[in-house]
C-alpha cells in the first residue's frame, strides 16, 4: 500500500551498535530514526506476556472529561500507564537498558542536565480507530511551543514496537522536516506524513518537536501495540507522578539511575543546586535507598 515516496523509506535506520550521538544527531536532522533491534523477540514476548492481563482488563477509549482529550487518546484506543508496576522486565531491563540512558545523556545533559521520564505507557490501537491529531508532543510545554523551533529541548519520544506497526494497523505517522518550520501552530495536514512502519521490537525516536499522531487502523483484527516512553527535561513536570504510584518495596530492586528517572531520587537541571529534594538533601537519603 505504501509507495516508496510516502514510507518509512525516507528514514534514517540504525540499529544497537550505532553511538547515542549518532541516533540523536539523525533523528534530529530528520525528525525521526528508527532502531532495528531495540528489543530482542525474547523481551518482547516477556512484556507482552506481563501486560496481557492488565490491558484486557482495561476498556478502550478515554476516561478523560475533556473531548479533545477523548478524541486525542482514541475510541478504539487503548492506553495502559504504569507499566513500571505491571511489568519487571519493562523496570528491570528496558528502562536499565544501556543505550536507552545513553540517548537520554546525549539528549539533555549538556543542554539542561538531568532528565526523567514522562510517561512509560502501552498504546494499544484496535481495528476501526481513526487516525490520531497531528500534534507536537512539546505542546504541553506550551511556551516551548511558543518558542518554535527555537526552543530547547523539552521532551523526546522513544516508541517501542511490540507488534510489527504497518500503515494499515496504525504505524505512528510523522511530517519528516517540521521540527524545522517557522509556526509552531501549524501542525500541517495528513497527507504530509510518513507511516513509521516497524518490526516488534524496534524503536523509533523523535522530538517533541516534530508533528505527529498515531495512524488509522484499518484492518479488521489487528492490535497494533507500542510502548511510549518520552524522556523529559527535569525541570519540566512529567505526566506520571511515579512516587505516588509505584510502591517503595518495588523500587528498592531498581539501579540507581532507574530509581532517578522515576523521581525516587532528586534531579539536578543544569546550574540547579538540586530540584524535588527533602531538606536540601538527595531524596534518596530521605528514602534511604
Ligand atoms: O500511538 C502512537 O503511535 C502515537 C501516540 C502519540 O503520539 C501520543 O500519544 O502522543
Ligand atoms: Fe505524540
Amino acid at each position: 500500500m505504501s509507495s516508496d515516496r510516502n514510507s518509512t523509506a525516507s528514514l534514517p535506520i540504525v540499529t544497537r551498535s550505532n553511538s547515542a550521538q549518532e541516533i540523536v544527531s539523525l533523528s534530529d536532522g530528520a525528525g525521526a530514526v528508527i532502531i532495528r533491534g531495540f528489543m530482542t523477540p525474547e523481551q518482547v514476548a516477556r512484556i507482552n506476556h506481563e501486560l496481557d492481563a492488565p490491558l484486557a482488563a482495561l476498556n478502550a477509549g478515554s476516561k478523560h472529561e475533556l473531548q479533545l482529550v477523548k478524541d486525542f487518546h482514541g475510541y478504539q484506543t487503548k492506553r495502559l500507564t504504569n507499566l513500571i508496576t505491571y511489568s519487571k522486565t519493562f523496570r528491570e531491563e528496558i528502562l536499565d537498558d544501556d543505550l536507552f540512558h545513553e540517548i537520554g545523556r546525549e539528549l539533555y545533559e549538556s543542554e539542561c542536565g538531568d532528565w526523567w521520564l514522562t510517561t512509560a505507557q502501552l498504546i494499544e490501537i484496535g481495528p476501526g480507530n481513526t487516525a490520531q491529531m497531528l500534534h507536537r508532543d512539546s505542546a504541553q510545554y506550551y511556551p516551548f511551543v511558543a518558542m518554535d523551533k527555537h526552543a530547547p529541548r523539552a521532551i523526546t519520544n522513544l516508541m517501542l514496537a511490540l507488534t510489527d506497526f504497518t500503515e494499515e494497523n496504525g504505524a505512528t505517522r510523522v511530517i519528516p522536516g517540521s521540527q524545522d518550520w517557522d509556526n509552531f501552530e501549524d501542525v500541517g495536514s495528513p497527507e504530509m506524513t510518513i507511516p513509521i512502519e516497524l518490526k516488534a521490537g524496534d524503536a523509533v525516536l523523535f522530538g517533541g518537536k516534530v508533528v505527529h499522531g498515531g495512524g488509522a487502523n484499518v484492518t479488521a483484527d489487528q492490535f497494533r501495540r507500542g510502548l511510549t516512553i518520552p524522556l523529559q527535561a527535569s525541570i519540566l513536570t512529567p505526566e506520571e507522578a511515579y512516587p505516588l504510584i509505584v510502591p517503595l518495596e518495588v523500587v528498592r530492586t531498581l539501579s540507581p539511575r532507574v530509581q532517578k528517572i522515576i523521581g525516587f531520587r532528586s534531579q539536578y537541571p543544569l546550574a540547579s543546586p538540586g530540584l524535588w529534594q527533602h531538606d536540601y538533601a538527595d531524596l534518596a537519603d530521605y528514602l534511604k535507598l
